[in-house]
């Protein structure tokens, strides 16, 4: 067993997005490309000697090549041991989980989450620090700086370590745990909600369908919700993580899980579904023929907290990204708690859970997630439904419409613009930066611009500042348009175009017919058609 020091040179764009460093398979496969964003994440990384790192990833395609060249690494690095999920499997919750039981100094996620896997799709890869959460601006600042200068990286010589068997084995110094990514996570899943009551729930024949998308939470929503909670077998249906997600875009949302819309609105339909993304992270909550708006969701579990045994103590604050409807304010107003706003993506909301200042936080990307770890966590989202389903007896629509007649209703859709060329997609950002100052006083039909800005987010907590994190449009009676371009795509450009429209009154409308003037002013006012070469949006959730 021997460490070489290899020789390499930097690539380019090696710059953690909104979560990792994601991009197609064939990139990652490539020479020293996965070694050299690997090699500059330790370079970066301090104190770890002798220590803990926790990896493993959400079963996608590269992933086994990856965790065993990883491991090579971390031994050849100091790092003192790893400890790596069973198989290789790890939901990004569940990393966030174990990084912070057992202390570690940090973890490694594999995942390109919602993008699709396969040797044609997407990879990716997430250093974690040891709060659980994705490393933040500054780190993946100085990760990426390191790359664009890599000179050589460190291996050992090793043999592959069996990751189909529990225990211990040791690479060089370095110990290797392969664990049960399950254990920990279920644990922490039992100690926030009354499972007894979920339990008698199903006992009573309450029927769930979840879809695991062929991907990580298969194995975790088995053990818990038809083991732990004794739905019955078949209720987790898609449970096999596969490589290439059986083909699909494990994206939990009603286009690319529309089997499952289509489903809840047969008459064969169960009393609640839910989906979750490649690595976990991500929730679907969908009753008889409707999907819950994830803002929605954010606010309803907020409103209900006190139902749920783990924040029967209250809510400290809520938090949600930029983008997210404001629905969730309005919860807190009638708390009387704070509320926060940040930039897309989680490592945002990471120091306001750090310093006590929130409970919850969400996004309109259908992530929700407490302070229990530092990353949005899908099965938590589910079984909080579940647990308020319990508690109140009610349906899933009967809770969001009581929700709606108590806090009134925020129309929220988001319209993306996939696969745009950059240069087309940025020169459409500057174009509208171009009006920022002249749209304040216009007015669109009923629709007066009240301001125009971009977002520039200043941390609370540590002052740090982000700039250009979107741009917005406020009109007088609190609506919304959000322009930016996504963070995690690898292929052209993404536009997100994002509406929020408040009506107190108005419950029942179809949210695109609600927010149709908006999305006529969004389309006129960033030239859509002229700028994005597309007639209409390539999906809409
Ligand atoms: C998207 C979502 C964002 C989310 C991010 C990672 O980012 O909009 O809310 O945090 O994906 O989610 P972007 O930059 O493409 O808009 V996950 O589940 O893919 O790790
Ligand atoms: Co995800």
């Amino acid at each position: 067993m021997s460490l070489k020091l290899v020789e390499t040179a930097p690539y380019e764009g090696q710059k953690p997005g909104t979560s990792g460093l994601r991009k197609r398979v064939s990139v990652f496969q490539q020479p020293n490309y996965l070694e050299n964003f690997v090699q500059s994440v330790f370079d970066t990384v301090e104190g770890f000697t002798g220590k803990t790192l926790v990896l493993g990833g959400d079963g996608r395609f590269h992933n086994d090549v990856a965790i065993q060249t990883i491991l090579k690494m971390a031994a050849a690095n100091g790092v003192g041991k790893v400890m790596v999920g069973y198989n290789g499997i790890l939901s990004t919750p569940a990393c966030s989980c174990v990084i912070r039981k057992h202390k570690t100094f940090g973890g490694i996620v594999l995942s390109a989450s919602h993008n699709p896997g396969g040797p044609q799709g997407d990879f990716g890869i997430k250093f974690n620090i040891a709060n659980g959460g994705p490393a933040p601006e500054k780190v993946t600042d100085a990760i990426y700086a390191k790359s664009q200068a890599l000179k050589s990286y460190r291996i050992i010589d090793a043999a592959d370590v069996d990751l189909s068997a529990l225990g211990t084995t040791k690479i060089g110094d370095m110990v290797v745990e392969v664990f049960d990514p399950v254990a920990d996570y279920a644990d922490q899943m039992a100690s926030i909600f009354d499972f007894d009551a979920i339990r008698a729930l199903f006992a009573k024949g309450f029927t769930l369908r979840f879809d695991a998308m062929h991907a990580v939470c298969g194995p975790y929503a088995k053990r818990i919700i038809e083991g732990m909670l004794g739905a019955p077998e078949g209720t987790v249906i898609h449970a096999e993580p596969l490589p290439d997600f059986g083909g699909h875009h494990p994206d939990p949302n009603p286009v690319n899980a529309k089997d499952l819309l289509d489903f809840m609105a047969s008459p064969d339909a169960t009393d609640m579904a839910a989906a979750t993304d490649g690595d976990g992270d991500r929730n679907m909550i969908v009753g008889k023929g409707f999907a819950v708006s994830p803002s929605d969701s954010l606010a309803i579990l907020t409103a209900n907290a006190f139902l749920v045994p783990g924040y029967a103590g209250g809510v400290k604050g809520v938090a949600r990204s930029m983008p997210t409807s404001a629905a969730v304010d309005r919860v807190a107003d009638i708390l009387g708690i704070p509320h926060y706003e940040t930039p897309t993506g989680w490592k945002f909301f990471g120091n306001l859970l750090d310093d006590g200042r929130i409970t919850f936080c969400g996004e309109e990307s259908y992530g929700t997630s407490s302070l229990h770890i530092r990353e949005k966590d899908g099965i938590w989202a589910i079984l909080f439904w579940l647990n308020l389903l319990a508690k109140t007896g009610d349906s899933v629509g009967g809770l969001v419409e009581k929700h709606w007649q108590r806090f009134g209703r925020n129309y929220y859709s988001r319209h993306d613009y996939e696969s745009v060329d950059s240069a087309r997609a940025n020169a459409l950002m500057d174009h509208l930066r171009s009006q920022l100052d002249s749209l304040a006083g216009r007015s669109f039909g009923a629709f007066i611009v009240e301001k125009a800005d971009e977002f520039t987010y200043h941390d609370p907590v540590d002052g740090s500042v982000s700039e250009h994190q979107g741009i917005r449009i406020f009109f007088t009676d609190g609506s919304r348009i959000i322009f930016r371009l996504s963070g995690t795509g690898t292929v052209g450009a993404t536009l997100r175009v994002y509406f929020d429209h408040y009506d107190a009154k108005k419950l029942d409308l179809a949210p695109q017919a609600a927010l149709a003037d908006l999305i006529a002013i969004a389309t006129e006012v960033a030239r859509l058609p002229e700028f994005t070469g597309m007639t209409e949006p390539t999906v809409v959730t």
